[in-house]
């Protein structure tokens, strides 16, 4: 674990305390977002070991076979496919239900929902999100729907549920698709229902940075027995017996030894949640009186997994930019990531190709420029939570002089 550096590396009063400014960085290594948790290591080696006993490292192991009930059992699907990673999950739910032409996505996620569908040669249409939910606003959607429109991807960002409801009604009525990249939503619930059954298909991560991880990892999860069977097939190049292949398909095989992590960590998914909600509250207290800086809530009547706390700045408030805050608390050892700027529609090669995509994407535009997600999980602790937000509050309480320095001497 990182720790705190000695004397005054911690003690954060005043300007000159700030590393930026020539401080003692306040952590001697680097705390990262996304840092993996780990759960019982002697089970996880025991599993290792067993796979290597057995001599079955992929395709059709008994580790991935259990892995992918537990997972059916937690999100209450009848079926869960377990894949390589989420990337490929999309790409190959993408295909099972024939997805074509034109799809409609938020522009604020990870590129990895923009790209499988360029990828896989549709055109991604980027809807603008709710400011409040950082979710697709429903609203805004139906003017995209063109007659080459064939689904709509929603996206449950930082693992809160998006508008579940209004989705499906407007694909029910506008006869299209419903996938979900759920990649953040392991563990979290929409209307007291675990996310996983909701839409055609939903699609988890299981990458070392999320909460629950098998090193690499992904899942598709489903109530079609036949859309399941067909994402089966697909996941191992269309093979149904030795050598006969039915369809199309691809390697989106999970591998043992990941089956066996993520096994391991689901053991541990309730200590993983309560640990961070345990930090998000912390951080909302320590942050709560700072004005101009707001902490994403987590609807507190839902089950979530507190995994990404996500600060909103206001630069009319704080005086400082999210840029300033973030090269502050870079300097000092804390690198708070400020995903997902700048936005899909700003990133090659959407940028090249729709260049003109920003202007229906303002809410997009603007929390893009706001947003900064802060370590938790296992790698810190409520002391270190304190420590960060000693600097934001010296920061902030210095807000123009810290403003003037950075501007002088780093200049954009
Ligand atoms: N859809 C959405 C909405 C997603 O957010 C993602 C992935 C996907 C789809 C696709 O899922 P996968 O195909 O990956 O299963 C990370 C992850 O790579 C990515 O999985 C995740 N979302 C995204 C939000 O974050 P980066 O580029 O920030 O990751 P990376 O590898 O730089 O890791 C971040 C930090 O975590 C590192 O700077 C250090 C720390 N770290 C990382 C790894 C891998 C560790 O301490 N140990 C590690 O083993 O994208």
């Amino acid at each position: 674990m990182s720790t705190t550096a000695h004397g005054r590396g911690s003690i954060k009063k005043t300007v000159s305390d700030l590393a930026i400014f020539g401080g003692v960085p306040a952590f001697e290594t680097a705390l990262h977002v996304g840092r993996p948790n780990i759960g019982n290591r002697e089970k996880f080696l025991a599993r290792v070991d067993d796979i290597l006993e057995r001599r079955w490292l992929t395709n059709g192991g008994q580790y991935v076979s259990e892995f992918e009930q537990r997972i059916a059992e937690i999100l209450d699907v009848e079926h869960c496919v377990a894949i390589c990673n989420a990337t490929v999950g999309l790409e190959i739910a993408i295909r099972a239900l024939n997805l074509k032409g034109e799809v409609i996505i938020p522009s604020f996620t990870f590129i990895a929902t923009a790209h499988v569908l360029q990828w896989l040669k549709i055109t991604p249409v980027f809807c603008d999100i709710d400011p409040k939910t950082h979710c697709l606003d429903p609203n805004k959607l139906e003017q995209l729907i063109t007659p080459q429109t064939t689904g709509i991807i929603g996206v449950h960002l930082w693992g809160q549920a998006c508008d579940i409801d209004s989705l499906t009604e407007i694909c029910a009525r506008r006869r299209l698709k419903l996938l979900f990249d759920s990649a953040h939503a392991f563990g979290s619930s929409y209307k007291g229902r675990m996310i996983g059954s909701f839409g055609d298909a939903e699609v988890f991560s299981f990458h070392a940075t999320k909460f629950v991880n098998s090193l690499e990892g992904g899942a598709v999860a489903t109530n079609n027995a036949q859309l399941a069977e067909q994402l089966r097939l697909m996941r191992n190049f269309g093979f149904i017996t030795y050598d006969k292949t039915e369809a199309l398909g691809i390697n989106g095989k999970m591998n043992e030894i990941s089956a066996a992590m993520g096994l391991t960590n689901l053991e541990s998914v309730e200590e993983f949640i309560s640990l961070n909600r345990e930090h998000y509250t912390h951080y909302r207290e320590q942050l709560a009186d700072l004005e101009g800086i707001s902490v994403l809530t987590f609807n507190e009547g839902e089950r979530s997994n507190y995994q990404y706390v996500v600060l909103e700045v206001d630069e009319q408030k704080t005086g400082l930019t999210r840029d300033h805050l973030m090269q502050i608390l870079h300097a000092e050892n804390v690198l708070a990531r400020r995903y997902f700027y700048p936005g899909c529609h700003n990133m090659e090669p959407y940028k090249s190709l729709y260049p003109d995509a920003d202007r229906l994407l303002p809410q997009t535009e603007r929390l893009a420029t706001r947003v900064l997600t802060l370590p938790t999980g296992q790698a810190i602790n409520a002391e270190m939570i304190d420590v960060i937000c000693t600097i934001f509050r010296t920061a902030l309480e210095n807000g123009s002089e810290v403003r003037n320095l950075i501007e002088e001497r780093l200049p954009a």
